[in-house]
């Protein structure tokens, strides 16, 4: 009800829409108009009231709310439920929790800040307000060891969602970096829980340094993390990247099931800012030099060394200047 309501003064926007026509278009009484009103604003949406005119509304909240996501969203099955708090601790371990209760495939999870938000490997990922903190449910018909495929297609989803809302295309650092200038923008982290031969869910997680203002981060992250709004220099529509990226994801996610995933990595290498250069990659137990030449497949690195081209499935890449 309160989303129609919404809808109602979006489309007159600017415009009054007076309480007794609210009432009758939603067959409920001018108490309810009243109360649903009151529920919007609480939401951080400004509506003006006049008694003789009833209601217009001036301007939405900047907030990642489900009714602004969903209005305009072209994805179907991702983000046809979203949920959206102000503070999480992870948005991943929120979705974690969801999905092991039986949430289904698509559901989407998003904070304004994570008091905890994490990287690989339990780093801790910088979450204040401004950024896009998302992720996102998946039960994928997929062999374990090919889970890194989905990283890749996020990727090269969140490059089309900063390309189409910014015009900025970010360069894809394997696995899971999008970098603008060689700086950081957003990373993912791709979490699993599996049996030895299937996928039971898939949490897709991503960060996105959208409108995070350059000041914010600490010295450690100063010199290596950039965001939109640093690159731009004007704050960016978050809801509208939010549907770009729901939507491309969608789409290279069905076309994967029929098709298979060429036509994702191809689209990776193209944007990849890792093949080709003279790289390190770290491991727990040693360090290898060498030229990153390719993907294969299953999305693991291809990495040509003194000794022989070996293949990396998860590691730390450096690339050298
Ligand atoms: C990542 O890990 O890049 C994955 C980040 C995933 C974050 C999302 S936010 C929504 C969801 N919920 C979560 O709790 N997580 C996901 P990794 O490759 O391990 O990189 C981590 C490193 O990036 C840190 O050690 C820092 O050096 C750096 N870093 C931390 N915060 C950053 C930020 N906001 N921007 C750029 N770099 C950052």
């Amino acid at each position: 009800m309160k989303e129609t309501m919404l809808a109602v003064l979006k489309e007159n926007k600017g415009r009054f829409v007076s309480g007794e026509d609210l009432s009758r278009m939603l067959r409920v009484s001018r108490t309810a108009v009243w109360k649903h009103i009151a529920g919007l604003r609480k939401e951080g949406y400004e509506i003006e009231s006049s008694p003789r005119r009833g209601y217009r509304l001036i301007a939405v909240p900047d907030l990642l709310l489900p009714s602004e996501i969903q209005d305009g969203l072209e994805a179907r099955i991702l983000g046809r439920q979203i949920y959206h708090c102000l503070e999480l601790e992870s948005t991943n371990k929120t979705a974690r929790e969801l999905a092991a209760e039986g949430e289904p495939e698509g559901s989407v999870v998003l904070a304004e800040r994570q008091t905890s938000g994490r990287g690989r490997l339990g780093r801790v990922w910088c979450s204040p307000e401004g950024g896009v903190w998302l992720s996102v449910i998946l039960r994928p018909s997929l062999a374990p060891y090919k889970i890194q495929l989905i990283t890749l297609m996020a990727a090269v989803a969140a490059v089309d969602a900063t390309s189409c809302v910014t015009g900025i295309i970010p360069g894809i650092k394997w696995p899971n970096d999008l970098l603008v200038n060689g700086k950081k923008l957003a990373g993912i982290l791709t979490e699993v829980s599996a049996e030895i031969d299937r996928v039971n869910h898939l949490i897709l997680g991503i960060g996105v340094n959208a409108n995070v203002s350059p000041g914010y981060f600490g010295e450690e992250l100063r010199e290596t993390a950039t965001s939109l709004l640093a690159e731009t220099g004007v704050p960016v529509d978050r809801a509208c990247w939010v549907r770009a990226f729901l939507s491309s994801l969608e789409g290279e996610y069905l076309k994967a099931q029929v098709a298979g995933f060429s036509d994702m990595l191809s689209r990776w290498r193209h944007y990849s800012v890792t093949l080709g250069k003279d790289i390190d990659v770290k491991l727990a137990e040693r360090t290898v030099h060498g030229k990153a030449v390719d993907i294969n497949e299953e999305g693991a690195l291809l990495v040509r060394t003194e000794s022989g081209t070996e293949t990396f499935l998860a590691g730390e890449v450096t690339l050298k200047k």
